[in-house]
């Protein structure tokens, strides 16, 4: 049977990339199933389909995947690129916060880039956030789709990776795959400036081929991203920063809330841990608990 790759989802339909490369569009045949949980297939998912007429098929088997994110939904990337704005929308660290969680959970490479430095005027806005994130370690590369800074940089991280864009609607995600691609026409949105935000232009996640080598999948903005399923022992092992730290709390498995002796709380106080990380670890964590609780 033939064997290929899902590279795009819309209503229903799978676009599987063949091994000879032409696209055929398939449908779903069946359930699929791993260790016993029921699956759907994904953008990114290696398949084997077979034809129903010309460039149509059904997909009948999804072959196991070694990453899956849900949010955005795709299979087997090795990166992400989790991209933020410096301005329109102004920069937040919560939701970047609660990505990364996601994406260390399933151990992806991870680089933080933050667009739109043609409209930031005070460039120490920029060092505060790269303060922030210096002891987790996340190369942070700032791009600007208007002077073209930071992009050869970008595609030096990008080259031979399967990577994956995510981020809030309206950071540009889909202007810089444009300026990566320029054939690639991906649709992009003005900010709206009443309410500050994106307007969900992408609709669907795609997977494109880079010129150098590896892959390139644009997702559409998500607003609100929870911790369902995530357990507390996840959680403290998804801030980098706090690995070196955790061997020297008194309790082991130390969450680091209100145990004493805890390492991480004496390096928050002691200004060697970021306390704005540390408070949003605090909120994840009491969100899973409350999950747990009910
Ligand atoms: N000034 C400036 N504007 C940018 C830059 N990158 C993107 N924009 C603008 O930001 C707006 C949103 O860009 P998109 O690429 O559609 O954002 P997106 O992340 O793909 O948004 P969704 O598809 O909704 O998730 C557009 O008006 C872009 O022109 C940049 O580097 N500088
Ligand atoms: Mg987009
Ligand atoms: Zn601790």
């Amino acid at each position: 049977m033939p064997s290929g790759q899902i590279i795009k989802a819309i209503s229903g339909f799978f676009y599987v990339k063949s091994d000879d490369r032409e696209v055929i569009q398939c449908r779903a045949r069946g359930i699929f199933k791993f260790e016993k949980k029921k699956i759907k297939p994904l953008v990114g998912d290696l398949v084997t389909w077979e034809s129903t007429g010309l460039d149509q098929g059904v997909v009948t088997s999804v072959q196991p995947r070694s990453t899956e994110l849900l949010r955005p939904p795709i299979a087997n990337v090795e990166q992400a690129v989790v991209v933020c704005a410096l301005r329109e929308p102004k920069f937040q660290s919560l939701p970047l916060d609660r990505f990364l969680v996601h994406a260390e959970k399933e151990k992806l490479r991870i680089v933080i880039c933050l667009t739109k430095k043609d409209l930031v005027e005070q460039l120490e806005d920029i060092e505060m956030i790269k303060e922030m994130y210096s002891k987790a370690d996340y190369p942070i590369v700032t791009t600007s789709i208007r002077t073209g800074e930071g992009i050869d940089e970008l595609l030096e991280m990008l080259k031979g990776e399967t990577t994956v864009f995510a981020g809030l609607s309206g950071v540009g995600k889909s202007s810089l795959l444009n300026h990566i691609l320029p054939d690639s026409n991906q649709q992009v949105g003005a900010v709206s400036e009443k309410i500050g935000r994106g307007r969900h232009t992408t609709r669907q996640v795609e997977l494109l081929p880079l010129k150098d080598g590896g892959q390139i999948a644009d997702t559409p903005g998500f607003s609100q991203l929870g911790l369902q399923g995530m357990t507390a022992e996840e959680l403290t092992y998804a801030f980098p920063e706090y690995h070196t730290y955790l061997e020297s709390c008194r309790f082991r498995g130390c969450y680091h809330q209100n145990e004493p002796g805890c390492a991480v709380k004496e390096g928050v106080k002691a200004g060697e841990l970021n306390e704005k990380r540390y408070e949003h670890y605090l909120l994840f964590l009491s969100e899973i608990q409350q999950e747990r609780r009910y």
